[in-house]
């Protein structure tokens, strides 16, 4: 074996963080076959790395790759050819990855093993109580704390935006077609954790509070958040719905701000409208709070920007029924109407100036009390992941058992005490 120092970049497919976390939870798991996927994920990673940018990172690389991931493929077909229960396609899936390994299309490899991978194990109970973690940490630091929140959906622009606002340094460069401003330099230590991305797929996995200086000496915090769609993982909705939403509810005081792409305006303003109902959903009773809400509207051509008031307006003209008797979605529109009519608020990330814009928002009213405000919740599939993952637990512990492979009950039990507390702890609140 030897150590990886050197030689990590992100790219398209990974990154350090869940490079590292494939490797230590695997490091923990008894030889089975989830151990397996997870070994092999990580090897195909490391394949998928850039062996030139130089990162400090303790990693034991096996000396001989090629030949470590052939064997360990060996490893999982005869694992999954143990199993008593047989998810489907399973060894087609694994087949099919093997095939693609030995051309080298890691990609593949790697998308039909994370298939398999989801198929035995829906929810990852370790990547969970990661992400929970980590939203604790925030929570010590809002707790209390006037926030400025950073709503939208993913890929509004509301990691581009925080890094504006701490004074980020970027450069514009076109990324697969589509216009990306690509971080050059992050002053703020608060924001080496946020990262942002030209891809579609949400970068940010947890709320990160980013503690911004202001003209009067004090600490303005604005907050980042993963987008609250159900087009989230299943790790990252529950732990928005459980953590989250209980660090906001922990602040003293909470300015949400509306991230709003041009994109989301355009195109039969379909990102709008989910967008609109994802906040009905954080703050069922909006309408007695939307005049503390702001709207920052974001990727607007220059000539276009005068338009945003008058779009909006058409949007609103034609509502249709189901839109026109919900009260909130029509608060939400009205509001945005109203807030736009003189001045919206838009962000050029290399030209506008962080403070007037900071200074704008803070002159909103605040949501005082957002504990009472802001509430818990996760989708419907969520919790069915959860109940299934817990009966595979629990079929695994049975038939570990049968084998006498004691390592595999306990490690499955304990995986299984984990979900358990999760779901004692959190999900049985609302
Ligand atoms: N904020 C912002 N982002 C832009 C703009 N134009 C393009 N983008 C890009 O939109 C993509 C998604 O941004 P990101 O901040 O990661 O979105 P998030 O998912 O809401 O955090 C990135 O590639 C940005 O560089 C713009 O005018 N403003
Ligand atoms: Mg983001």
């Amino acid at each position: 074996m030897s150590i990886v120092g050197s030689s990590i970049r992100e790219n398209d497919s990974i990154d350090i963080e869940s490079l590292t976390n494939l490797y230590r939870d695997s490091e923990h798991m008894p030889p089975c076959l989830e151990k397996s996927l997870n070994v092999l994920l990580f090897y195909i990673a490391l394949k998928q790395c850039d062996q030139t940018t130089s990162l400090d990172l303790c990693i034991n690389k096996p000396d001989d790759l090629d030949a470590e991931i052939e064997k360990e493929y060996e490893f999982l077909k005869q694992q999954a050819a143990k199993r008593e229960i047989q998810p489907k396609d399973i060894q087609k899936l694994i087949n099919f990855s093997h095939v693609n390994a030995r051309r080298q299309s890691w990609r593949y490899a790697q998308n039909y093993l994370k298939k398999v991978l989801k198929s035995i194990r829906p929810l990852d109970i370790q990547e969970l109580c990661r992400l929970i973690k980590k939203v604790d940490d925030a929570a010590v630091l809002i707790e209390d704390k006037d926030i400025i929140l950073l709503l939208g959906v993913t890929g509004s622009g509301k990691s581009t935006t925080i890094h504006f606002l701490g004074e980020s340094t970027m450069k514009k460069e076109i990324v697969n077609g589509m216009v990306h401003f690509q971080l050059t330099e992050v002053k703020n230590e608060d924001l080496r954790q946020v990262t942002t991305s030209a891809r579609a797929k949400s970068d940010t996995r947890h709320i990160i509070p980013v503690r911004i200086p202001s003209d009067d000496g004090d600490d303005i915090i604005v907050c980042d958040t993963p987008g609250f769609e159900d087009t989230n993982s299943v790790e990252v909705d529950i732990a928005n719905g459980i953590s989250v939403i209980k660090a906001i509810q922990g602040c003293h005081s909470v300015r949400p701000v509306v991230v709003v792409s041009y994109k989301s305006i355009g195109d039969r303003f379909q990102g709008l409208r989910s967008l609109a109902y994802i906040l009905v959903g954080l703050l069922p009773g909006i309408a007695d709070h939307i005049r503390c809400f702001s709207f920052v509207f974001t990727k607007y051509p220059k000539d276009e920007r005068q338009t945003i008031h008058e779009s909006l307006k058409a949007i609103r003209k034609d509502f249709n029924e189901t839109e026109k008797s919900d009260a909130s979605f029509r608060k939400i529109f009205d509001e945005m109407i109203t807030k736009t009519r003189r001045r919206p608020i838009t962000i050029d990330p290399i030209k506008d100036n962080p403070m007037d814009v900071l200074n704008e928002l803070m002159t909103s009213e605040s949501i005082a009390r957002p504990n009472e405000v802001f509430r818990f919740s996760i989708t419907e599939s969520s919790r069915t992941i959860v109940q299934e993952q817990s009966r595979k637990y629990q079929s695994s512990i049975v038939s570990a058992t049968k084998h006498f492979d004691y390592l595999l009950v306990k490690y499955k039990l304990d995986q299984l005490k984990q979900v358990t507390f999760v779901v004692s702890t959190h999900l049985t609140l609302d």
